[in-house]
């Protein structure tokens, strides 16, 4: 198993490849386009868009060298069972989830608006993870398919950061992970708070974790042999 010098925030990080997997957190219509969960919130999704080139390089290199590749989306079941009262009415009505929009019921399981964008759509051989919640830990089986695949180290990416990702790193520090962000490969609604969720993550001697950029896993993946 080789072993990779990536670097980062705060220190260089060192990894096994094969401890190693890719997580792409909620890349879907929903956050991404307009008419999304994103927007009825009262955000700009577009600001979101900059992530989908490199996250389609990470996918490309981590398919090519055979990495672990989980996918996570955020949703809820058609009739809302899944979904706590507090999280469903702290939005006024015909902006809430389970609420119609032009990509069908806003952030429910099956609908336009829930499916992962196409050009970082998961292979069949990739593992999809349907969660609730905002941290990919909570009622989901992550741990348990982390743990059957040996991963120590997550490279993460996907939206938003002060959200999904960054309660998932959260998550992954207390569940006993490593998780390496990749700054291009995640973006918040907000510059300021993308760069504030970024700063909490490294900071402290990397109290949550590492940041980097794509280019340097990039480079050190390119280095391993082809699957
Ligand atoms: N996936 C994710 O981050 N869910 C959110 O609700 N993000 C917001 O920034 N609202």
């Amino acid at each position: 198993m080789s072993e990779l010098q990536i670097k980062a925030e705060p220190t260089t990080v060192t990894i096994k490849s094969g401890e190693t997997a890719l997580l792409v957190i909620d890349m879907q219509k929903d956050f991404i386009y307009s008419g999304g969960y994103g927007e009825a919130l009262g955000n700009n999704p577009k600001i979101l868009q900059r992530t989908i080139k490199p996250v389609q390089q990470m996918l490309q290199i981590a398919r090519e060298k055979g990495l672990l590749i989980i996918h996570t989306r955020e949703g809820h079941l058609p009739d809302l069972s899944d979904c706590p009262p507090t999280k469903l009415l702290r939005w006024p009505e015909g902006r809430r989830i389970g609420d119609q929009g032009p990509m069908g019921r806003i952030l429910i399981r099956g609908e336009k608006g829930h499916a992962i964008l196409d050009e970082v759509a998961p292979l069949p051989s990739e593992v999809v993870i349907d969660k609730p919640g905002k941290n990919a830990f909570y009622k989901t089986n992550l741990y348990e398919v982390l743990q059957e695949h040996g991963v120590v180290n997550l490279l993460v990416t996907g939206v938003t950061t002060d959200v999904c990702c960054s309660t998932t790193v959260s998550g992954a520090n207390d569940y006993g992970f490593n998780a390496i962000v990749l700054a291009d490969c995640m973006a918040s609604y907000d510059e300021s708070r993308h760069e504030a969720a970024l700063n909490i993550i490294k900071a402290q001697g990397g109290i949550f974790g590492w940041v980097t950029e794509s280019k340097h896993v990039l480079e050190q993946f390119e280095k391993l042999p082809s699957v």
